[in-house]
């Protein structure tokens, strides 16, 4: 955009109108065309058997059903990406794979729509039916789920008196459109379950709970409302609103959280099913700040225990695949990569041992599933801090949990057996006997991943830089005697606002100071063109104030400030009225003291010259002047350069750690705005690596394009596969879980013979024994030791059986390592690899 087109488009933007908007909208019409709509939909859609629910569960065709269910969000990912993400899932023992729907990236502007790639919604939901999986979908259509204002076009923003999720007419007919487009679309291609497609659940808003006090009686009258209108859209699948105590039925009141199986109140009714939509496998990152890692062990213990204390029926990872916040979808200072930590990281590799942990909980589940959807539930006693859930069916079948809210080891009787249970553990009886599953007992294999450098970019012939045009006031077409709302002037075409002004300085002091109030996350600030310095706030402290010392001369000074957004909030009530941006300008030492510019003369421009002319894409690239690399490596500077597809099909990331900020594109694709200069209190990046799909790179002459704004340096940056290159397992005599066996009372327990498994990823070999010891060996796959017991043949036998092979299996047995190497020590074996 030029400058003028900028104006215009901002006031396009401000004056957009149809047949919702407007003063002189005449609401009864809105509301007569979509009943209509609704009615139709309704004729043209539901027939069959559908989805029901009881006090248990959900009733699938019929059958009442334990569901594990795992969140992937289609546009986190690639199509290409979505069959091995879904197929991986399913391995992993998922039922059901649960999205959100994203409005703002699907109605870009009221009435047009985006159904293509990234967002080809119904391919995704296609793709789930095809791997013979469930979906739930979550419309919304406000979704919070950190991406740019909780997933709610910007557009809205500019309708007259909408108030965003309240009892507000404009609100309610647009959220009911595209409520109602989403279910049409879904019904056309037959995707419910009542058509034979694979959803099964839908939900309406998300967490309104959290707000719904702040709008006083108009929260519960929407609440009402949207039950109401979703319901009416009959789809033959139930609905639930998630932390939602008071759901009108038949909606259903789902958990979300992290430990629900000890805070959720249960379903408002005794006929809703116990219901959790959101256990979170990790927590979302945000720029500075570390990753939250959640071991495998506490997700299982609090899967297992909403299961038994809360008869839970449906339960779903928040998320399964996190993936990449493309673009500039993410909210307000979170990271590019999402949920890295969850079972299947950025890239879509099994991450180990939790996804393998969370398979072996669901077998066992799956194990206890008809006691524990049809028989009767009670719970007692075992200790202080222990106790039992049984489920009992009426033909003998018996499931029990045996839990251990203690921080150390429990031996507790049950049934007239004897059994140990490690620390805050669940164990897992499908016959009340034998434990086939204890939370915290991983036998699965510990996997890490690493980097292979593919490219470097270290030649300055290889780079060509354009440096960024800083306007000055005279150079800005739009105006105004104040300071604009960032948000509102943006429209969020661009992260960028430039804010200028000239001034004469009529003092004789020697000494100023800039000061910059500021809501926006970050602050570039010029005089006369110059960089003067920066600042930046963080996820807590979102505004970015701005103190600098300035020297003045005579004559006429021209101030140019750039105010970036690192994402749009995506939370909290009242999301119209906040506002970003400047708040106040004032230069002290000049005039009388001090002089506020906060009511002056001041020019605006959107975005920059670079995003205006796609310097990041192949076509119009040529239409900024590229220059040779500098050996200054200024503020605001745009990089480019090529790359061939690294061999093989290993995922491909840039390393972009000796960069500071900014957004970087792959052939005109933005893989996402990268921030390497925002160290955590650890100092280091939060984040160095940035996901390339391979969907978007060709063989060979790949246009990288990074827009760099505190200035870094492009000649260190490289480009890397991906791989899973150690795996680790570890088993041990007193690691073991027990297996009951029946003893007349006498406490016995047996082993179930025990191995060492290891695997590399497809397409890999082990390539050498890192460590591997029979004996007792201190630690654990992360850290570990020889200890004092050890068989001089343990690097031998696990060579023998493994080098050269993808996986191998070797047994805990003394016989295999050729002798006991100290009788009367329990044994244990661990053995880390390489694979290549
Ligand atoms: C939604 O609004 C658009 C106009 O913006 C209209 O064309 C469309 O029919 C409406 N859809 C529904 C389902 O009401
Ligand atoms: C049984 O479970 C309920 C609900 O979790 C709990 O309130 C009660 O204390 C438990 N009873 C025993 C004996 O553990
Ligand atoms: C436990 O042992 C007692 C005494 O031998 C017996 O009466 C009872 O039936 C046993 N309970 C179970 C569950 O086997
Ligand atoms: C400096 O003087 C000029 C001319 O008198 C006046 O227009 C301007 O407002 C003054 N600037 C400041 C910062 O006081
Ligand atoms: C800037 O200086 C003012 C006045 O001394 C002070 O109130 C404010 O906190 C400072 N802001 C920053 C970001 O240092
Ligand atoms: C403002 O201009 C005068 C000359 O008129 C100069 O002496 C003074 O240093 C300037 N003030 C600042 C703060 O630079
Ligand atoms: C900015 O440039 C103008 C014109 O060259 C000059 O008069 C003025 O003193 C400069 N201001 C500063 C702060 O350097
Ligand atoms: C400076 O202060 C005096 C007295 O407070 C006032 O009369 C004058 O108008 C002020 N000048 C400016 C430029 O603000
Ligand atoms: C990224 O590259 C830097 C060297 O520039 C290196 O120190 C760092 O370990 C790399 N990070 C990762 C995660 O590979
Ligand atoms: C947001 C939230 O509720 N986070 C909590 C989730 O659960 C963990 C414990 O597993 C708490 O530490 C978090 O505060």
């Amino acid at each position: 955009m030029s400058d003028k087109k900028n104006a215009r488009e901002v006031e396009v933007c401000g004056l957009i109108r149809d047949f919702c908007f407007g003063l002189e909208m005449v609401w009864w019409l809105c509301w007569v065309v979509l009943v209509a709509a609704v009615v139709v939909g309704a004729a043209s859609g539901v027939q069959g058997g559908g989805v029901s629910y009881d006090g248990r569960s959900l009733i699938v065709d019929g059958q009442q059903k334990m569901l594990f269910s795992g969140s992937i969000h289609y546009p986190r990912s690639t199509p290409e990406m979505w069959p091995s993400l879904i197929s991986k899932a399913k391995e992993g023992g998922l039922d059901v794979i649960q999205t959100y729907v994203f409005w703002s990236q699907h109605e870009p502007q009221p009435g047009q729509y985006n159904f293509e790639g990234r967002y080809d919604l119904v391919r995704f939901i296609k793709e789930i039916q095809a791997q013979g999986l469930y979906a739930t979908l979550r419309i919304g259509p406000y979704i919070e789920a950190e991406w740019s204002y909780g997933g709610l076009p910007f557009w809205l923003h500019d309708v007259p008196g909408i108030i965003y999720r309240s009892d507000n007419e404009p609100f309610k007919c647009y959220m009911q459109n595209f409520t109602t487009k989403i279910v049409n679309l879904m019904k056309e291609e037959k995707l419910y379950a009542s058509q034979g497609g694979p959803i099964i659940l839908s939900q309406i808003e998300n967490e309104y709970k959290n707000v719904e006090g702040s709008f006083h009686e108009k929260g519960p009258a929407y609440v009402r409302w949207a039950a109401q209108m979703a319901v009416g859209l009959q789809t033959g699948v139930p609905w639930v609103m998630c932390k939602q105590d008071d759901a009108p039925d038949p909606v259903i009141n789902a958990c979300n959280g992290m430990m629900c199986g000890q805070t959720f109140a249960g379903p408002n009714s005794p006929n809703k099913p116990s219901i959790w939509t959101e256990n979170w496998t990790s927590f979302f990152q945000v720029f500075g700040g570390k990753p939250y890692i959640r071991s495998a062990e506490d997700i299982a213990f609090h899967v297992a225990l909403f299961i038994a204390a809360k008869k839970g029926s449906y339960i779903n990872y928040y998320m399964y695949h996190g993936g990449t916040n493309f673009g500039r979808t993410g909210s307000a200072y979170v990271t590019t990569s999402y949920y890295d930590q969850a079972p299947l990281d950025e890239y879509g590799l099994v991450r180990q041992p939790k996804w393998g942990h969370l398979k072996e909980l669901h077998s066992a589940i799956k194990l206890c599933t008809e006691p524990l959807l049809w028989g009767t539930h009670t719970n007692f006693s075992l200790g202080n801090l222990q106790e039992a859930h049984i489920f009992q069916g009426e033909s003998g079948e018996c499931s029990a949990f045996l839990v251990n809210n203690d921080a150390v080891i429990a031996k507790v009787n049950f049934q007239n057996l004897s059994y140990e249970l490690p620390q805050q553990s669940i164990s897992t009886l499908p016959d009340c006997k034998n434990v086939v599953f204890n939370t915290r007992k991983v036998s699965t294999q510990y996997s890490a991943r690493s980097t292979e450098l593919s490219q470097k970019f270290d030649s300055s012939d290889q780079w060509k830089e354009f440096r960024e045009v800083i306007p000055k006031f005279e150079e800005t077409s739009i105006t105004a005697d104040m300071l604009l709302d960032h948000m509102d002037a943006t429209k969020d075409v661009s992260d960028y606002l430039w804010y200028t002004f000239s001034f004469q300085n009529n003092s004789s002091d020697d000494q100023s100071l800039l000061q910059v109030d500021s809501l926006g996350h970050v602050v570039h600030a010029f005089l006369n063109k110059t960089y003067i310095g920066s600042a930046h706030g963080s996820y807590k402290n979102p505004g970015s104030s701005l103190n600098i010392s300035i020297s003045l001369s005579n004559g006429m000074t021209d101030v140019s400030l750039l105010s970036v957004m690192v994402g749009l909030p995506n939370s909290g009530a009242y999301l119209e009225h906040r506002v970003a941006g400047l708040r106040g300008v004032k230069i002290q030492g000049i005039g009388n003291g001090s002089q506020d510019f906060s009511k002056y003369q001041w020019g605006y421009q959107v975005g920059l010259v670079g995003e205006k002319f796609r310097a990041y894409n192949e076509e119009s690239s040529s239409e900024v002047q590229w220059n040779n690399l500098g050996t200054y490596k200024p503020p605001l500077t745009w990089y480019k350069t090529t790359f061939d597809a690294p061999a093989g099909d290993d995922p491909v990331v840039l390393n972009l750690s000796t960069m500071s900020k900014g957004e970087v594109w792959v052939n005109g694709q933005s893989i996402g705005r990268y921030w390497v200069s925002f160290h955590t209190d650890g100092g280091v990046p939060s984040q160095a690596l940035y996901h390339v799909p391979r969907s978007f790179i060709k063989p060979s002459g790949n246009l990288l394009v990074l827009l760099e704004e505190f200035g870094g340096d492009p000649l260190h940056i490289t480009l890397d596969t991906v791989t899973i290159s150690k795996v680790c397992g570890h088993v041990s005599e007193s690691h073991l879980p027990p297996v009951a066996s029946w003893g007349g009372g006498q406490h016995k327990t047996h082993h179930k013979r025990r191995s060492v498994q290891i695997e590399c990823p497809h397409g890999r070999i082990i390539s050498k024994i890192l460590f591997a010891s029979f004996g007792n060996p201190s630690g654990d796959c992360k850290s570990y030791a020889i200890g004092s017991c050890h068989s001089s043949n343990s690097k031998a036998v696990v060579e023998k059986a493994c080098l050269g092979r993808r996986h191998c299996s070797i047994p805990q047995s003394i016989k295999a390592f050729g002798g006991d190497p100290c009788s009367g020590t329990p044994k244990a074996l661990l053995v880390d690899a390489k694979c290549i």
